[in-house]
């Protein structure tokens, strides 16, 4: 049998249609958007009922003169009162805590891989900190929009082994992930609507956020019947006239997958550029 918290997630994930799930913190938010959908039923059937019998109640043909003393019971306070409990539940005893346990329970950063993800109009820089977990020096005025976006010192010794990228961010799966959130112009949103993550980037802030992708990408090409499937990374924040082509991808690959990436990304992106 499923019991009720199951039925408020099918309900998002599959009778709304959210798009498919693929991260290990989604299911709650599911069921609390699932919550919230049946609470927001239970109160349009009581609503629309009120007005239907209001309408029948109060009808001309029964009240020839019009009441200039209105109704004296005080039962639809006790409604009304009954539906801010019901909200101030939802909000206090569902939102607010997910919500703190989502931003204060950051995993320990030698247990997650940190990435850094820097928003710009209208791209998102993906940057990685290599084996040595250290992110290397970034200064402004080594920035170079086409060759070196996030102005990364080459030279400094922990950036030897760094990793940047474009619009491509590759994360292992099951492992947690803590995605960085920065800006270098304006308010950006990172949301990848299947890993139910959304968050803005705020010049001058870094955000921490974090999650658990629990599906690869080729898992999930499987899975949708959709072998060009891919994690869009959609700016979820109207960032200016090119807003609409700031798109970036995830790929989720097998913990050896990625491994091998990255590696050859660091054996490529320390090599000289021959052409310099
Ligand atoms: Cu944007």
């Amino acid at each position: 049998m499923v019991g009720a918290p199951e039925v408020a997630e099918n309900l998002m994930t599959e009778w709304l249609g959210l798009p498919a799930l693929a991260s290990a913190h989604g299911g709650q938010i599911d069921g609390l958007l699932g919550w919230i959908h049946i609470f927001m039923l239970i109160l349009f059937v009581g609503w629309g009922g009120f007005i239907a019998y209001t309408l029948v109640r109060f009808r001309r043909s029964r009240n020839p003169v019009a009441s200039y003393t209105g109704v004296k019971s005080h039962r639809s306070t006790y409604v009304e009162i009954g539906v801010a409990v019901v909200e101030a539940i939802l909000l206090i005893g569902f939102a607010i805590p997910m919500w703190a346990a989502r931003v204060e329970s950051i995993p320990p950063a030698h247990e997650a891989l940190v990435v850094q993800v820097t928003g710009e109009q209208f791209a998102w820089n993906v940057h990685y900190a290599g084996p040595d977990g250290k992110f290397g020096r970034t200064d402004i005025k080594l920035l170079d929009a086409q060759e070196n976006p996030l102005g990364l010192d080459r030279t400094d010794p922990a950036a030897k082994d760094d990793v940047t990228n474009l619009n491509q961010l590759y994360l292992p799966v099951n492992r947690p992930i803590i995605v960085r959130l920065r800006s270098k112009d304006v308010i950006h949103s990172f949301g990848v609507p299947e890993l139910r993550v959304k968050q803005d980037a705020i010049p001058g802030l870094t955000i921490p956020i974090w999650f658990v992708p629990t599906v690869t990408t080729a898992e999930m090409r499987t899975r949708t019947g959709n072998p060009e499937f891919q994690y869009e990374i959609a700016c979820a924040q109207l960032c200016g006239l090119g807003h609409y082509r700031m798109r970036g991808f995830v790929t989720v690959q097998t913990g050896e997958e990625f491994q091998k990436w990255l590696e050859e990304q660091i054996a490529l992106q320390s090599a000289p550029d021959p052409f310099k």
